[in-house]
């Protein structure tokens, strides 16, 4: 993308948007707002470079950039306005902290002859959005000097993507913005790298020598198709059973004979065994966060029972938790290949069998008992086989998500870059904003959102943004039990039979859809939905599934009732 050469001297807000298209960003997304009109009057001259697309609410369009940062391994973009913006695109900015998401918020200010009097909708972003380990954002600044504009947003990219990735805050003084510079264009970032120590790499290889269970789990950001192909190839040197992380079930390839299966919620029984059993866990540019750990009971907090290997690029993840034997501080793009390179171990392996037992026992969970009438992993497994292999699928945070994350293989970063979208902060309404995103990033490709009746209307709304914007090749299937169903199962099992606050007033979700122009049928049973589907394949614009699911099938391995019972039992009623 060639950088439109800048008119001397232009507005800030003008330079902003230059320096944007110089980072190659060539979509935005956002809510408008009247403190940051120079910046949408310099996406208006820029326009031939870059768009800027328009949401329905800042939480939905924050999801969207945090999309954008998963699917390009560049930060996602977002604009919003003052306090009310700012507030609500905050779900964003949390997910993209937990996800370890490079994305950059971008928040209109009050002019600065207002600042401090709590002008109208005015916040301090610095302090709102962190910065820290447990924070919101990376980094969060304000840009005071409209000439070191470019400086601050060259850092910014900089800061998303070194170390672990992460989001950025920067509030834009409005007339800051409106100020004319004359400051270059800065040239666009290339994030410093870590690489394993090679002292490192040689203990890694002499504690794999001596192991006899060894598992290797795989996730987090920063990788890219080369690293996702080295470290595929370590497996198969060191012929290591490899499991993903939660939600970064895309990392290796779900379809190769090393695949062990998904270490997150609803965790396969027999691979928390596994990880429990294991003499060597070499954790793999990770997070080992709660949902990754089954609690920290997979792995013992602090010391785990298990050897542990830590690779990670951020250091304030390396021994954040754990007394780890091993911790190597380094990016993904060169763990992986450093990886390769350890020379591998003559054969045979002491742990060909327990890979082999690995592999089994993550086949034998895709085995799904039989539900009717509406039997959520044959859904699961036709739109697998229906769709094509470089299809993205999203989701928030839901029971009905546990579907998708036990029965849909996704293949390797390697082949098709991400292809989950979901957010590890657990954090519903996340999935169709991302899955419009994504079909308007990627319009060739098809994109799959699986949703639930609570999580869809959290950011419904973006409907429209699908909509306006032309997403075509998007689907949206609204799996809809009338229940909060997660928090009904959390009340089950721990208050049985006393439903509160968890049962949902639903609207008829495909006469929702169509309001909006989307196509939309409704369904309630198995044989109904590849039919449904297959006509969502051939229509010319997104459709809606809307799924009738009896409340009581609540996850892929229980029930309700069965719940309730067990809960009942324990209590002595
Ligand atoms: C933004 C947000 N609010 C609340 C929660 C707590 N929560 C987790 S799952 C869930 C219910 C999800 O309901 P639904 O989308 O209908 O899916 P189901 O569990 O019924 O399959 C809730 C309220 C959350 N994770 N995120």
């Amino acid at each position: 993308m060639t950088i439109p050469a800048p008119v001397n001297p232009r507005p800030a807000g003008h330079a902003l948007v230059e320096a944007l298209v110089a980072q190659g960003v060539h979509t935005c997304f956002g809510v408008p707002g009247e403190s940051y009109l120079a910046v949408l009057d310099g996406f208006h001259q820029h326009r031939d470079h870059i768009r800027f697309i328009a949401c329905r609410q800042e939480g939905g369009a924050a999801f969207m950039a945090d999309a954008q940062g998963k699917l390009s391994g560049r930060p996602g973009i977002c604009f919003v306005t003052r306090g009310p913006g700012a507030t609500n695109a905050s779900i964003g900015v949390h997910t993209a902290f937990q996800d370890s998401t490079p994305m950059i918020l971008f928040v209109g200010q009050v002019a600065s002859d207002q600042r401090d009097r709590e002008a109208f909708q005015e916040l301090d972003y610095r302090q709102m959005f962190g910065p820290g380990t447990l924070g919101m954002a990376k980094w969060a600044a304000q840009v005071d000097s409209a000439e070191r504009l470019p400086e601050y947003i060259a850092r910014a990219f900089h800061v998303a993507l070194q170390g672990r990735p992460g989001p950025v805050v920067l509030a834009l003084p409005e007339d800051m913005l409106t100020t004319l510079i004359t400051a270059p264009v800065l040239p666009r970032v290339v994030p410093a790298r870590a690489w394993p120590a090679p002292g490192g790499l040689r203990e890694l290889r002499e504690r794999l020598m001596k192991a006899r269970r060894p598992l290797l789990i795989a996730g987090g950001s920063g990788w890219d198709a080369e690293a996702a192909a080295a470290l595929q190839r370590f497996a198969e040197n060191w012929q290591l059973p490899v499991a993903n992380g939660f939600r970064f079930q895309d990392t290796f390839d779900n379809r190769h004979p090393l695949y062990a299966g998904d270490v997150g919620i609803g965790i396969n029984p027999k691979l928390a065994e596994r990880v429990r059993d294991a003499d060597l866990i070499i954790a793999l540019g990770l997070r080992l966060g709660e949902m990754t750990t089954g609690g920290y009971t997979l792995l013992q907090a602090p010391r785990p029972a298990q050897q542990l290997v830590h690779i990670h690029a951020g250091p304030e993840e390396l021994g954040r938790v754990y007394a780890a034997d091993l911790l190597l501080q380094s990016s993904m793009a060169s763990a992986a290949k450093a990886l390769e390179a350890v020379a591998a171990p003559p054969a045979p392996l002491p742990w060909a069998e327990h890979a082999a037992a690995a592999q089994a026992d993550y086949r034998a969970n895709l085995v799904a008992p039989e539900v009717a009438p509406l039997d959520m992993a044959v859904v699961v497994k036709t739109l697998q086989r229906l769709l094509p292999e470089d299809t993205v699928y999203t989701n928030g945070a839901g029971n009905y998500s546990g579907w998708l994350h036990r029965y849909c293989q996704y293949p390797g970063l390697q082949h098709h870059g991400r292809t989950q979208l979901a957010p590890t902060s657990g954090a519903m309404g996340y999935g169709l904003p991302a899955a419009v995103a994504a079909a308007l990033l990627h319009p060739q490709r098809w994109v799959l959102n699986l949703t639930g009746d609570g999580d869809f209307l959290m950011n419904g709304q973006e409907l429209a943004t699908a909509m306006g914007y032309g997403a075509k090749k998007l689907i949206s299937v609204v799996v809809d039990n009338g229940s909060y169903g997660t928090i009904r199962m959390h009340q089950e099992r721990e208050y049985p039979g006393r439903v509160s606050g968890s049962d949902l007033y639903n609207p008829d979700f495909a006469a929702l859809a169509r309001a909006y122009g989307w196509q939309a049928e409704t369904l309630d049973h198995t044989a109904a939905f590849e039919p449904a589907l297959q006509r969502a394949l051939a229509a010319s614009g997104p459709t809606l599934l809307h799924l009738k699911l009896n409340v009581d099938v609540s996850t892929s391995r229980s029930t309700l009732s069965a719940m309730r019972d067990a809960a009942l039992a324990r209590l002595g009623h």
